[in-house]
């Protein structure tokens, strides 16, 4: 039997950073913190036998491309160390974006872009970024079953239903490629389901 994986220390300092980091912020278009997203992303990482590092990047994968930027993942290297830096690093789709530096890429070629660079990523950083993929898609599945087929859940997104629904299914596609098993099945299943609540499914 595999020895049990111990958490320290560090882990506690990266909930509570975490905590503070995403402060008063809720998850999109509802009233839930922020934090329990980050929660649910760390813990399906622990539960797919990622590290501590890989959990408290779990815990920290959007803080540089929501809340700070550059600055941002400098002070998460100096505090986390540069393992946990680099997995953050690689689950920001743009960290341009938020330190106003560049000019945002539109919606799909960023989306394309970040799939694409999904392929150079090594296990760890795809175990993370594919834990907060699951997380979401799960909430937009959760909406909808509690809500019914409410277009309004669709509105949350800058983009239309259609366009939310190929990008997590170019995600399912892709890590099913890249990091084969349960969690990547569960989130193929995740998107079938979600062409279910919603619209007639796509011929393949
Ligand atoms: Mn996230």
């Amino acid at each position: 039997m595999a020895s049990a994986m111990t958490l320290t220390d560090r882990f506690d300092r990266a909930l509570l950073y975490a905590t503070h980091v995403h402060g008063g912020q809720v998850r999109k278009s509802t009233t839930i913190p922020y934090v329990a997203h980050l929660l649910a992303v760390a813990a399906t990482v622990l539960e797919y036998g990622g590290s501590e590092d890989m959990a408290i990047a779990g815990l920290l994968h959007d803080a540089v491309e929501d809340q700070g930027g550059e600055p941002r993942l400098n002070d998460i290297r100096n505090r986390f160390g540069s393992r946990v830096a680099a997995i953050v690093e690689a689950c920001s789709d743009s960290i341009a974006n938020s330190s106003g530096g560049e000019k945002k890429l539109q919606w799909r070629e960023r989306k394309l872009k970040y799939i694409k660079s999904l392929s150079h990523k090594d296990k760890e950083t795809l175990l993370v970024s594919l834990a907060d993929k699951v997380h979401n898609a799960r909430s937009i599945l959760r909406d909808l079953r509690k809500l019914g087929i409410g277009e309004k859940i669709w509105d949350r997104f800058s983009n239309p239903k259609k366009d939310t629904l190929w990008y997590y299914e170019e995600l399912a596609i892709a890590f099913r490629k890249l990091l084969k098993g349960q969690l990547a099945n569960e989130l193929g299943q995740i998107v079938v389901a979600l062409h279910e609540n919603n619209a007639p499914r796509r011929k393949r």
